[in-house]
């Protein structure tokens, strides 16, 4: 066909979807695993590093994934309306396979707290934005509660057809190194990812016998209510993606680290801001703050010894979001332009040349 292929039609038969389910589809998936070379010698490391570039699905991340089956299976019930609370990504997303959908979609998010590029899709996109006055775990409460009393369909992680979507994420990987990776890092925030994709690996070991990764994920310290054990009522971060204090998949987050043999931990905002940085200047990837909480996990892990540096095998550090839905935080975060007068040599002379 030459049109490329959306995760719906590439995964018919692993999906919960049949002949007639109206597949509605941005053709997502299919994000490049990049080799990351200048990290691994930068790091040190005898294994290899992936970067799994979610930040290329259509509207950016990889909620598409789970988007494109939720938003189909929800068309199959002649659902009018989908509905999301969202730290951004998942209100682009919902916002952006509603319109495709021909659907409304109202979008439920934390004020003043999410990046202006996530705001900008659900708006463009059509989307009845209400921006509530308190938190994600806030925003959550209140979308369940309108579930229950209003016809509209839930199109936040705790639908099973988002799952079944992002788990894809897992066979492309094996696809693509032509065996499962020894570990993934990945950030977890309302931890519907982390459980997606251990379900992706479960169901590749039970059919083809790969080994299972061991997950490891990681939230931001001042939002890292599984590594307490507690909910965190004013969660904080910069990664305003994975500000989150009572995460709705917390349970499925704790059996993928146990029955994986992996680690969920906590990454400070400093060492989240490094990291990101990092891929972008080493990498040339450009992901946003919360993607980079992998990368900053890897090395915590290197320097606690809790992955050998010398082991030979793969690592993928999933990138779940582009670095173009929070330009302000680059803006921010780096050194601002030199400003001087229209003359060649001013110019050479501030950009080094001379
Ligand atoms: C870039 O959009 O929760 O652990 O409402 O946007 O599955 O929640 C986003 C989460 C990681 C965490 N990276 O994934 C939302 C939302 C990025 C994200 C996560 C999110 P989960």
């Amino acid at each position: 066909m030459g049109y490329g292929k959306g995760i719906i039609e590439k995964y018919f038969n692993i999906l919960p979807v049949n002949e007639n389910t109206p597949v509605v589809t941005l053709n997502e998936g299919s994000t490049p695993l990049i080799k990351a070379e200048n990290l691994r010698d930068k790091l040190g490391v005898g294994f290899e590093v992936f970067l799994k570039y979610e930040g290329l699905n259509p509207t950016g991340s990889f909620k598409d994934r789970g988007m494109t089956v939720a938003v189909s299976k929800a068309a199959e019930k002649k659902a009018r309306a989908v509905i999301c609370a969202s730290t951004g990504n998942t209100s682009a997303s919902a916002s952006a396979y509603a319109a495709k959908a021909g659907m409304k979609s109202i979008v439920v998010i934390p004020k003043g707290a999410i990046a202006l590029g996530k705001l900008s899709q659900a708006l463009i996109h059509g989307a009845k934005v209400v921006a509530v006055k308190t938190n994600f775990d806030g925003c959550l409460k209140v979308v369940r509660e309108l579930c229950e009393k209003y016809e509209v369909e839930m199109v936040n992680s705790l639908n099973p057809n988002r799952i079944e979507g992002q788990k894809t994420a897992s066979y492309e990987i094996t696809e693509i190194l032509g065996d499962t990776p020894d570990y993934q890092f990945m950030p977890v925030g309302n931890a519907g990812n982390i459980t997606a994709y251990w379900k992706g690996y479960k169901e590749i070991n039970e059919k083809r016998g790969l080994s299972l990764p061991k997950m490891m994920g990681f939230q931001a310290s001042g939002a890292a209510p599984i590594v307490e054990d507690r909910i965190v009522n004013k969660p904080e971060t910069v990664a305003t993606a994975i500000r989150i204090g009572n995460p709705a998949s917390w349970r499925q987050a704790v059996s993928a680290r146990d029955e994986s043999k992996g680690g969920i931990d906590s990454v400070s905002d400093e060492k989240i801001l490094q990291a990101w940085q990092e891929l972008a200047a080493c990498e040339g990837v450009f992901a946003e703050p919360a993607s980079a909480a992998s990368l900053a996990g890897l090395k915590l892990c290197l320097e606690n010894k809790k992955i050998d540096k010398d082991f030979r095998g793969s690592v993928v550090c999933i990138l779940t979001g582009h670095g173009l839905k929070d330009p302000d935080r680059a803006v921010k975060s780096v050194k601002k332009p030199v400003v001087v007068k229209e003359s060649t040599e001013k110019v050479a002379s501030a950009a080094g040349l001379i």
